[in-house]
């Protein structure tokens, strides 16, 4: 058996419970294959071992009263997963079904992400099991707070920089600096996201969705097309969803869905992104309340986005929320790319399906690597006490995402699997993390 299939069977028999993390390690250790197989040197030196071994995992009690004076308790994670490259750097997601495989998944997915936007940050995740949904602001700043009581003693502007993910937004990341802030008596860059007063860099709160849109025009334009005149499907109706569709837009293309945890709206005229804002940022409401706003829109319950026919699909909700048989719809209507905003939202069928049909199939971790780009340069920001201009940062946004598109692509033909990005990010990422594992020695 070869080294990395050896490795991947110990990492699923160690790690027993965790599936979405052995579905992530499965599908990049797979891709790395004969890369590594070619390459002994990493097995001499454990380096794939130790690429799958978070450096540290921090779980801990997060207590807070509620608003009828009763005390909560939930779980709060950490894991920091790589530091080869940079400190630790990764969002916050708060969402019920938060446990430690999903934190590892989201951590090792992170290693490979950050490592692609070619800045200097390593990979980790954390969150909690906590539902900011239907909470109060004083039980949502109630239990960033002590969240934050306990994380702050293991993260640092050098060590470790969480930011948001899903649940967790401008609103969150401000009480949980406010709280940092307040402990250890210094203004550092130690969380970002942070709101434009208080240290946040311009184009954060887009850079997701914009930047997943500029890799994508640039994928097309490679391929002889763009996203002029094209028809988008967009799943989720958070900050991803909502920035992608403005991008999707600008660029001259129709987003026609949306979607939330209950369901999806459909508008054949292109989604107004003005209503969806004041519904689901203005009012925190549901995607539901679209159709009071336009008369032609319609709202099905349930699953079912994958089977409006578009030439472009950007999933920008959650994990596993396209699989294989929603892969077929789509192929079925003449689906041409499909591009991930969200982390590992499609399956591995799904992928399988993608590949067979010669769809244009790029992975999250290249994909939707903009927000944590533009989270660095907000660490850069906060280093250099400065704030560039919105244009600034939104060009560097495209030029590292066009940057990502190349590398994953001139790597996929270098190893003879071209338009295969599956390949490319997984290799591309790797190759610099273990390059800087290699050099500096056991640890
Ligand atoms: P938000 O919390 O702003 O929005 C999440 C959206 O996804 C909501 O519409 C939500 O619906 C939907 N959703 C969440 N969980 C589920 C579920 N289990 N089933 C169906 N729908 C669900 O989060 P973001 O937009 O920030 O994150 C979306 C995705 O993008 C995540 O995978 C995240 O990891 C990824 N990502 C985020 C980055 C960022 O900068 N924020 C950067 C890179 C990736 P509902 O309101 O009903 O829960
Ligand atoms: O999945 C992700 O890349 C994020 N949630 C953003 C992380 C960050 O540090 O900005």
């Amino acid at each position: 058996m070869s080294y990395t299939m050896k490795v991947l069977e110990k990492v699923i028999k160690q790690n027993p419970n965790e599936p979405e993390f052995h579905q992530a390690v499965t599908e990049t250790l797979t891709s790395l294959q004969p890369f590594v197989d070619a390459n002994p040197e990493y097995e001499k030196a454990g380096i794939l071992e130790r690429l799958c071994e978070p450096e540290r995992a921090i779980i801990f009690r997060v207590p807070w009263v509620d608003d009828s004076g009763k005390v909560q308790v939930n779980k709060g994670y950490r894991v920091q997963f790589n530091s080869a490259i940079g400190p630790y750097k990764g969002g916050l997601r708060f969402h019920p079904s938060v446990c430690l495989s999903i934190i590892k998944f989201l951590g090792f997915e992170q290693v490979l992400k950050n490592s692609l936007t070619g800045l200097p940050i390593g990979g980790g995740k954390g969150g909690s099991d906590f539902d900011p949904k239907g909470k109060s602001e004083r039980e949502i700043m109630a239990f960033c707070q002590s969240f934050m009581t306990e994380l702050y003693r293991h993260i640092g502007e050098d060590t470790d920089v969480p930011a948001g993910d899903i649940g967790v937004c401008d609103r969150e990341i401000g009480f949980l600096y406010g709280q940092y802030k307040r402990i250890i008596n210094a203004y550092t860059s130690v969380l970002t996201g942070k709101g434009l007063s208080y240290g946040g860099s311009f184009t954060r709160t887009e850079a997701t969705g914009y930047g997943l849109v500029y890799l994508t025009s640039e994928l097309l334009r490679q391929h002889g097309n763009s996203i002029e005149n094209k028809t988008v499907v967009v799943s989720g109706s958070g900050n991803v969803a909502i920035f992608a569709a403005e991008k999707v837009k600008q660029l001259g293309g129709k987003v026609v869905a949306l979607s939330d945890s209950n369901g999806f709206v459909y508008d054949s005229e292109g989604i107004d992104l003005c209503a969806v804002k004041e519904i689901k940022i203005k009012r925190r409401g549901r995607i539901s309340e679209y159709v009071n706003y336009r008369k032609n829109a319609v709202y099905t319950e349930g699953r079912g986005i994958w089977n409006i026919k578009c030439d472009i699909a950007l999933p920008c909700a959650t994990q596993n929320e396209l699989n294989g048989d929603d892969a077929k719809e789509l192929v079925k209507n003449g689906c041409i790319a499909v591009c991930e905003g969200a982390n590992m939202p499609s399956t591995s069928e799904a992928i399988k399906v993608f590949h067979q049909n010669k769809v244009l199939f790029v992975p999250g971790k290249a994909a939707n690597a903009g927000g944590v780009a533009v989270s660095a340069l907000e660490m850069s920001q906060n280093a250099m006490r400065t704030s560039w201009p919105f244009e600034k940062v939104d060009q560097k946004l495209k030029e590292i995402m066009i940057n990502i598109y190349n590398n994953i692509a001139n790597v996929a033909r270098e190893v003879g699997q071209e338009d295969n990005f599956v390949v490319g990010a997984n290799i591309a990422g790797f190759k610099k993390v273990a390059d800087a594992m290699l050099r500096q020695g056991v640890v």
